[in-house]
């Protein structure tokens, strides 16, 4: 699924702005077909909840419709007209004028709409789409609409972030060519100072493939010719984690001298493989320091903002992190290209968090129904699952930055019925990309002795809490308990562990001298004793803490405007934690 690009042959127009916007309702049952009737005004890309001070906006189950009108350029008679919606969240439908042009379930990986036949070069036409919030138990990430007792619809679900929704993503029209690359997959690999590039190139019909390769300079280092075949650099200037280094791989599409079509593709040379306990990049062995993070800020909730991204990133840098995982879902594409371009790691995470019952059971890992079953999460989720995690591997398979692919988050592993879940969804990432590791993050209940699915995974992340939802406030028996656990891995799995998600809520200045959760100091104690442990266990490589920034939940007893385990506050300012991780993080800079 190749982004939307300017290009010799290709153009784009980027939709992004005002556009009319109505929560859907029975008294206009076909809103598309005309302008939106009583609309008022949306930002994109953006999630709706947070614009609205109106909570039946903020809080509807259902569809809402986003609406504008949009001119066709005058010079693009003759290709492909196409819509690109980047992220519809969590089910989108396009209507081109009166016509459904595409639908769409899953809310964080792009589709297009194709709407040539339906529109005039030159010519203004109605966009129309509509988004769903909806999640039930075959959505991933799933969920359940229940009815309140004065009759509202109410969306629970299983995970702590927000339910934002909306088009928190770029909208884009572009324009493609009839014979046109339709993808690129690059795989690398280093062979002493030789860097060799594998492409193949789709296309839509047959015709001659040409490709070239430049280096930073703009200067050609390699050219192939074919559809697929192998390029080869010598002196290669690798990908390193901290040291981003980015060739161009220009494909063309040829007949005689007449260009018909061309598409560039940024790549990084690099390799990554799992040896035993070590990740490794390039060969050396890869320590991973930074953060779970959200797509998560105030007004925007999801939606994709470059001040944010590059804030973050500033902030990445700040603290010494090398790398994040997207938890709990796919980040924006310009997130990626940007870890591309700044080198640091990322851990690509599906949206499959809270395909777990026994989370709803409290602490005691045993829900009130078994978590996977034709009435729970059976055959149809499974097959969502694997849709999402094909459209995943379509859209992020050639990013360098991107070293590993966790298929989900705090499953309930130790249940019976999630090898036979897993089980296939792990041969399919491993068929479509064979070159990246695959991961899952264990929640609390799953142990080294009841989890029924670790030995299928190349790396185990797990996600622990020890002072925090057990032992909360007497870090002496959690560090016992902690070191006790991953010592139990350790010694069970010959594999990478990685603390993908340990952290403390903390309350900005709330602050005490002695152990006292929710205060600044407690969190920066919480987290020194986990470093302490990870310290003493070789088989950990790597330290992902439970959250970068503070971001939205939904309402809970346990949750105060959201949760609080940021290191940094929802605004970014830093909490004194910062300072342990900034100090530990930075010496740890020379280890990588
Ligand atoms: C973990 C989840 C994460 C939560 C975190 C917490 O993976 O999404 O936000 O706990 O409770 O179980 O803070």
């Amino acid at each position: 699924m190749l982004k939307p690009r300017n290009t010799a042959t290709r153009e784009l127009v980027n939709l992004d702005g005002l556009w009319r916007f109505a929560v859907d309702t029975p008294a206009v049952p076909e809103p598309w077909r005309s302008v939106l009737h009583g609309a008022t005004e949306a930002a994109v890309p953006s999630s709706y909840n947070d614009l609205f001070v109106d909570p039946e906006i903020r809080d509807h189950v259902g569809w809402v419709w986003y609406q504008r009108t949009v001119r066709i350029p005058r010079g693009w008679a003759g290709g492909r007209v196409v819509v690109r919606v980047d992220a519809a969240t969590h089910a989108g439908k396009v209507y081109a004028g009166d016509r459904l042009v595409a639908e769409h379930q899953g809310g964080y990986t792009p589709f297009d709409a194709d709407i040539t036949e339906h529109v005039v070069a030159g010519e203004e036409f109605r966009l129309t789409i509509g988004v769903s919030n909806e999640l039930t138990n075959v959505t991933i990430p799933p969920g359940t609409v229940t009815m309140t007792q004065d009759g509202r619809r109410s969306q629970k679900y299983l995970h702590d972030f927000y339910n934002y929704a909306g088009l928190a993503r770029s909208v884009w029209l572009y324009s493609v060519p009839e014979t046109r690359i339709t993808d690129i997959t690059v795989v690398t690999d280093v062979d002493g100072a030789t860097g060799t590039v594998d492409y193949s190139v789709e296309t839509s019909a047959d015709a001659a493939v040409h490709v070239r390769l430049r280096d930073e300079t703009g200067a050609v280092v390699a050219t192939g010719d074919g559809a697929d075949g192998r390029l080869r650099v010598e002196n290669a200037v690798l990908w390193q984690p901290g040291a981003a280094y980015l060739y161009r791989l220009e494909a063309e599409l040829l007949e005689g001298d007449d260009l018909l079509d061309s598409y560039p593709l940024d790549i990084g040379i690099r390799t990554v493989k799992v040896r035993g306990t070590e990740f490794l990049i390039n060969g050396k062995p890869f320590y991973f320091t930074g953060f779970g993070k959200h797509e998560d800020s105030p007004v925007r909730g999801k939606g994709h903002d470059d001040a944010y991204l590059v804030h973050d990133f500033q902030l990445l840098d700040w603290i010494g992190a090398n790398s994040f995982r997207t938890s709990h879902y796919p980040y924006a594409e310009e997130v990626l290209e940007f870890a591309d371009r700044h080198g640091i790691v990322v851990v690509d995470e599906t949206a499959a968090v809270g395909l777990n019952l026994a989370v709803t059971g409290g602490l005691t890992g045993v829900g009130a129904k078994p978590t996977f079953s034709p009435e729970t999460f059976g055959d149809e989720t499974q097959a969502a699952h694997a849709q999402h995690i094909r459209e995943l591997v379509a859209r992020d398979k050639n990013h360098p930055s991107v070293v590993m692919w966790c298929l989900a988050n705090e499953p309930a592993s130790h249940e019976d019925g999630a090898r036979k879940y897993f089980e296939p969804l792990v041969s399919l990432a491993r068929s479509l990309d064979p070159t990246r590791p695959v991961t899952y993050s264990v929640v609390m209940f799953a142990t080294y002795r009841n989890d029924k699915i670790a030995d299928l995974f190349d790396v185990l992340s797990l996600n622990r809490y020890y002072g925090w939802y057990l032992d909360n406030g007497d870090l002496a028996s959690a560090e016992q308990k902690l070191e006790a656990e991953l010592r139990g891995w350790a010694e069970q799995f010959d594999k990478p562990l990685i603390m993908s998600e340990y952290g403390a809520d903390a309350m900005t200045g709330v602050r005490s001298v002695w152990d006292v959760p929710w205060t600044e100091d407690y969190q920066q104690s919480f987290l020194a004793m986990y470093h302490r442990v990870f310290d003493r266990i070789d088989a950990v490589t790597g330290e992902h803490v439970w959250n970068f920034a503070d971001f939205a939940t939904g309402p809970g007893i346990h949750r105060v405007d959201g949760n609080r385990k940021g290191v940094f506050t929802r605004d970014r300012k830093p909490k004194s934690a910062a300072h342990e991780l900034r100090t530990r993080w930075k010496r740890f800079a020379d280890r990588n």
